[in-house]
């Protein structure tokens, strides 16, 4: 129904030139194991709203065009492991625009009535959960993404993302 919440989060969705790079990085690292993100939802996440109702969501969407950001180039030039085997590469130097951008969102997300992630932001693009083994011993993607906008993106338990909304960054 209408009413029916849903679980929707502001992110970075890159183009398909870079996901398709990103991705074949990826599949090449030597026998990670795990769960490899799919090509197709390779993100990085800005700020997470969890689930919402449709109010909240029309208020996501009006606050989040209110948002002027710069766009900015983004070097994957660091990979680690989270908890859980969780693998992830981003930047070594979080770009002072992406902090901002991330900083603005959770202010979208406080103004909207939606409590911000308690954990302080960290850009970082999931590669493959529930690895087995240690950090493989690889140099980090090496690629650069170019940001020129951001996304609101609804995510459907085992069916993956929907990008639902897409706002330019252009100053
Ligand atoms: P993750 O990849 O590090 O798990 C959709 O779930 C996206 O929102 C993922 O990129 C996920 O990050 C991120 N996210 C951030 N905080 C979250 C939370 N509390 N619960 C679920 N996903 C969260």
């Amino acid at each position: 129904t209408l009413d029916t919440p849903q679980r929707l989060f502001f992110a970075l969705w890159p183009s398909d030139e870079a996901r398709a790079a990103l991705a074949g990085w990826r599949d090449a690292l030597p026998r990670p194991g795990g769960r490899p993100t799919a090509a197709r939802n390779l993100h990085l996440t800005l700020a997470f709203a969890g689930d919402v109702d449709a109010e909240t969501r029309t208020c996501l969407e009006q606050a989040a065009a209110r948002v002027r950001g710069e766009p900015f180039s983004l070097p994957l030039d660091r990979l680690g492991v989270f908890k859980r085997g969780l693998l992830w590469t981003g930047p070594a130097d979080c770009p002072a625009a992406l902090s901002t951008l991330a900083g603005d969102l959770a202010g979208v997300l406080r103004d909207c009535g939606v409590r911000p992630d308690p954990c302080p932001f960290h850009a970082h693009i999931t590669l493959i959960r529930r690895m087995n083994g240690r950090l493989p011993g690889v140099d980090p993607p090496g690629l650069t993404w170019q940001a020129k906008a951001f996304c609101l993106v609804r995510s459907r338990p085992g069916q993956g993302y929907e990008v639902l909304k897409t706002y330019p960054l252009q100053g």
